[in-house]
């Protein structure tokens, strides 16, 4: 079964949210001005974005780590190519904060040219396969699929948003030597966020006092991330997320995909994406208890 374009628009090969997009603009992203001081976090869906804005914010803002200010994280940490509030990004103040999912050969040229800093997060695209599964119930714009095998062959044929796991994180770690980039693992982050935080932080040359990165790790939690109204997308009109369908913070964990995929459906995934994940320099963890 194709997906439906009433929910997905294909531009140059990549698949998008459709309402929330224009061909023109996808186009026009490539020459999309890039500050030094920008910092981009670059993901394929479901793989700790939201997650990562909102430890980006934290570091950056610091009326957010201290609770003075009140600013929902989107107006914080705006995706690039949904640019969905309007907002100036050419007249923002720096250091810009963006999120996006672009592939790379569609990213704007100046991150090409190591304009920037880019922060890559990666996850078991089994655990972002089954959150993606999930979210496409909670999400009115992506279009719901009760039959869980479909959406298992189309994320296997790159048919969602995002395009094909596998060439996203091979576009963009295959060009790291031509980027300013930092790739982090969901599940390291699970594991021990205060050493991902630190990383980060060091990335961008932040030095955060020992009591600054106590409240960083501690709002990123979760379970606090889970009830704040600014980073649980709870604000988000009921046309664009419905919330009787789940949460967007659902699980936040490693391995779920083992409730939710039969080993048959294990061993298809693994047929179609072993041998390439194989060549990839990372090291993937598939459940809370492995060792990373
Ligand atoms: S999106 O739609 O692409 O922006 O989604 P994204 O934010 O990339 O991914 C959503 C998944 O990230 C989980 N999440 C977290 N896990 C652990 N800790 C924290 N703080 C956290 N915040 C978000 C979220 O629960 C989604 O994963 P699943 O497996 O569906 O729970």
């Amino acid at each position: 079964m194709e997906p439906s374009d009433k929910y997905l628009l294909k531009h140059k090969g990549c698949y998008f949210v459709q309402e929330a997009i224009t061909p023109e603009y996808i186009d026009s992203l490539e020459n999309f001005e890039i500050r030094d001081s920008d910092i981009f976090l670059i993901t394929f869906p479901k793989s700790g974005t939201i997650w990562t804005q909102n430890i980006l914010s934290l570091i950056l803002h610091e009326g957010h780590r201290n609770g003075t200010e009140d600013m929902d994280l989107l107006d914080r940490v705006p995706w690039l190519e949904y640019n969905v509030r309007n907002i100036d990004y050419v007249n923002r103040p720096s250091p810009r904060l963006f999120a996006t999912h672009l592939p790379y050969y569609l990213a704007p040229k100046g991150l090409k040219m190591k304009r920037g800093k880019v922060i890559y997060v990666i996850r078991n695209p089994k655990d972002v396969l089954v959150s993606y599964y999930h979210f496409s119930k909670v999400s009115v714009k992506l279009e719901e699929v009760e039959d869980f095998e479909i959406i298992m062959e189309r994320f296997l044929a790159g048919k969602v948003v995002g395009n094909l796991w596998l060439d996203h994180v091979e576009g963009w770690s295959s060009q790291r030597d031509n980027l300013n980039i930092l790739f982090l693992m969901y599940e390291e982050m699970k594991k021990n966020l205060r050493s991902s935080v630190l990383k980060i932080c060091n990335f961008l040359g932040r030095k955060l006092t020992e009591e600054e990165l106590d409240d960083v790790v501690d709002k990123a939690s979760f379970d606090k991330m889970s009830a704040d109204s600014r980073t649980n997308y709870s604000t988000t009109p009921p046309d664009v997320l419905d919330f009787s369908k789940g949460c967007f913070l659902r699980k936040g964990t490693i391995g779920d995909w083992k409730n939710m995929m039969t080993v048959a459906q294990s061993e298809r995934f693994d047929s179609v994406f072993k041998e390439r994940m194989e060549k990839l320099p990372f090291k993937f963890c598939w459940d809370i208890s492995d060792e990373l």
